[in-house]
């Protein structure tokens, strides 16, 4: 799969063209937009160039912004008009007959300023073409085919998709997928009908098989019932629900201004990435009593995804995934379905990302951004203890909501930033699409005699136990850079010296981590709030102004400290982190996610215990779902949620949306949506 690079004196005169277009454009560029499709061009054009000459083979793995310094970007911002933008660069890496590369590349001067070879364990992104070009070689290997025979099954329903392999202390590691298969006839839901007991290892640099065992035939699930479209669903159906619609007659409340929205009081930049997908950056809002902007959050995104299976059998234990970091999750956002995935007045924005040849990919309409308003309530109160008078104040929550949806195989991630006008960002994540499921032989549990390390869903069928750990990189920077986190314990306190007839009270005990080893929190333990303060700010009362993590449901690894997959995901073991800023701290689980052995994690940069007091710290957040299927995730599961929230705590001097206008009431009672 590897493409062959030729020179040809075109390139050179394309990266003439591509110059002029970039430099024409340059002084519109926020700092932090993501490449353009002619800016992947010019990357792809000068490091073809300068590999000319020979015969290599040469593959894009990551492309994406080499974001500029945090300093240079923060005086840019603060006074874009008179300051120089920092040049644009590009952050690549490449495989390079089968050597790894981080390349950066910078797109004024047209010159790669690096390019270095990676000895360290660990490979890149995988590539939407390798992995196609790996999942069609078992139909052409005759022991596969003659695997499938064996099955009765006609080789023209069987599909393939691929796996990761993990790493599970192998001295040496090559870039290897396992391939497992799946029977179509009669249904679209492959992960539905596996072909359990057959294993295909591909090496991926060889791009052939290298690996082949059938050890066992159990029956492949049925195709009844697993279907999820709609033209195959038959009666009895659910109850019909009226159509609803919200309206906006003025049109959307928001700006779009490049890649930098504005809203009710907020203002922040979205970006794109490869493997983080959404980026959200500079978000600031504004203060009515200050009169101006107020920062936030310098930098925000998922750092990684873990999902490891409970199955430790052969055909089962490799499966540890790590989805931002090896398979992207930028890479696997897909196009959003107006009037299903977002709502009817929503705006859609597309994101690029480079192809294994460079080549800029275009997704459309993958990102949404709305106003949501959910029929909730902002504040409220109704005031009757005043005779002679009701009073009655309500201001119905509206929010504004960006989305992107990640279909990593089977698994459809519904990630959102949601942005309230009272301070909070609140991140929620939706869990839906496939379960992986595991053929057996049995078709009621009573048959089962042993542990099957799942739940039988249907017959053949079993869903196998597996967590979502989702880590967020979340680089506040509360009221300005320099903040500090602070543990504020409730703890219960007895009451003394007979002062009151109470026994008991709780109390707050605050303490400010100093360093990195202060900061680690496994959640569930004990009820305590925490806080990024800015320490040399306080409210005119003299509280220091801060933001407040607001947790998820509290949830931790079950595997054990010394089993590979936790040592690479051993970002997991706690759920806060702080970290001092560190731009090349932004991935939890490594820059190089697949076959990774843990020794470039959060866990082990955080070992280091730096100081993290009044400093530019990164507060790390990971939520999980302990998943353990059950039959309504058959054949596609429901929406399961979590999420959590970023929350203004003594930042503002008093409620930030008190003089929010009551809403006019408006009622149309003959409106009606028409679907484009
Ligand atoms: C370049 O390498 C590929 C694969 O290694 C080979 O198929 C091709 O013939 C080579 N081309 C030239 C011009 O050497
Ligand atoms: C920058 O220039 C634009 C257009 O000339 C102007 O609207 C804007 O107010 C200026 N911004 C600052 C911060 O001076
Ligand atoms: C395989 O395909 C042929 C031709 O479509 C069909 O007649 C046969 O029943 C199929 N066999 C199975 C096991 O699905
Ligand atoms: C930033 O982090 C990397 C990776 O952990 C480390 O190698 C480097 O020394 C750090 N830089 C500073 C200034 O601490
Ligand atoms: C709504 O539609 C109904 C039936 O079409 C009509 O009788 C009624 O006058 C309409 N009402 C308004 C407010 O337009
Ligand atoms: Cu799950």
């Amino acid at each position: 799969m590897a493409s062959t690079v030729r020179k040809t004196f075109i390139f050179s005169l394309l990266s003439l063209l591509y110059l002029f277009s970039i430099v024409a454009s340059h002084q519109h560029r926020h700092p932090l937009d993501p490449l353009t499709p002619s800016e992947f061009n010019l990357v792809r054009t000068i490091i073809e160039n300068s590999y000319s000459g020979s015969n290599h083979s040469l593959t894009f793995h990551y492309v994406g912004l080499d974001d500029p310094d945090k300093q240079t970007t923060l005086s840019w911002v603060s006074n874009p008009n008179t300051t120089l933008a920092p040049p644009r660069r590009a952050f690549v890496i490449t495989r390079l007959d089968k050597d790894t590369h981080e390349i950066i590349v910078d797109l004024s001067t047209n010159s790669i300023i690096s390019d270095q070879i990676y000895h360290g364990h660990g490979y890149p992104l995988l590539t939407s073409n390798e992995q196609v070009a790996a999942l069609q070689l078992p139909m052409t290997y005759p022991p596969f085919v003659e695997s499938v025979k064996r099955r009765g099954l006609n080789l023209s329903d069987v599909v393939c998709s691929t796996s990761i392999v993990g790493w599970f202390g192998e001295a040496e590691t090559s870039r290897i997928l396992k391939i497992p298969c799946f029977y179509i006839d009669g249904t679209v839901n492959l992960y539905m009908r596996p072909l359990e007991g057959i294993t295909v290892v591909v090496d991926i640099d060889e791009m052939k098989i290298t690996g082949y065992y059938d050890r066992f035939r159990v029956p492949v699930p049925k195709a009844g019932g697993t279907d999820y479209r709609a033209s195959e669903q038959k009666p009895p159906f659910s109850p019909q629900l009226r159509t609803l619609a919200t309206m906006q007659p003025d049109g959307p409340g928001f700006e779009i201004d490049g890649h930098t929205i504005r809203w009710a009081d907020w203002a922040f930049h979205l970006g794109f990435d490869v493997r983080a997908g959404p980026i959200i950056s500079l978000a600031s809002i504004y203060d009515l009593e200050q009169q101006k902007f107020r920062q936030v959050m310098y930098r925000g995104h998922i750092s990684e995804l873990f999902v490891p299976y409970m199955d430790p059998t052969e055909e089962w234990y490799y499966k540890t995934y790590f989805d931002a970091g090896e398979f992207g999750f930028g890479q696997s956002a897909v196009s959003l379905e107006p009037f299903a995935d977002c709502p009817a007045h929503a705006v859609f924005m597309d994101g690029y990302f480079a192809g294994q040849d460079g080549k800029p990919i275009k997704i459309s309409n993958v990102f949404c951004i709305f106003e949501k308003y959910a029929g909730n309530v902002m504040w409220r109160h109704t005031e009757i203890g005043i005779p002679g008078k009701v009073i009655r104040e309500v201001r119905p929550d509206v929010s504004l909501v960006v989305r992107m949806v990640s279909t990593v195989g089977n698994y459809d991630y519904i990630l959102d930033w949601e942005f309230k006008p009272s301070g909070s960002i609140k991140v929620g994540v939706g869990l839906s699409g496939v379960l992986e499921v595991k053929g057996v032989s049995y078709t009621h549990t009573d048959q089962i005699k042993q542990d099957l390390y799942g739940t039988l869903l249907a017959e053949n069928t079993i869903g196998v136990y597996h967590d979502h750990f989702l880590t967020y990189h979340l680089d506040l920077d509360v009221d300005g850079v320099s903040n500090s986190f602070v543990k504020s314990n409730l703890e219960t306190k007895r009451v003394t010296d007979n002062i009151s007839p109470r026994k008991s009270y709780w109390t707050v005990v605050s303490k400010t981590a100093k360093t990195e080893a202060d900061a680690r929190i496994q959640l569930g333990l004990k009820p305590a709030e925490l806080v990024v303060v800015n320490p040399n700010k306080r409210t005119k009362v003299g509280n220091h102004i801060g933001y407040s993590l607001i947790p998820g449901s509290a949830t931790s690894p079950l595997l054990s400290d010394d089993d590979y997959p936790q040592i690479r995901g051993a970002f997991t073991k706690y759920n806060v982190w702080v970290t001092p800023y560190n731009k090349s701290e932004k991935w939890a689980g490594g820059l190089y996610m697949d076959r990774s052995r843990g020794d470039d994690t959060l866990a082990i940069w955080s070992l280091r215990n730096r100081a993290i007091e009044n400093k530019d710290i990164v507060l790390w957040y990971t939520m999980g779902f302990h998943h353990v299927p059950c039959q309504e995730d058959f054949p596609i599961m429901p929406t399961l949620t979590g999420g959590f929230e970023l929350r203004p705590t003594n930042f503002f001097e008093r409620n930030p949306v008190l003089k929010t206008k009551p809403h006019k009431n408006v009622y149309w009672p003959n409106c009606t949506t028409t679907r484009t």
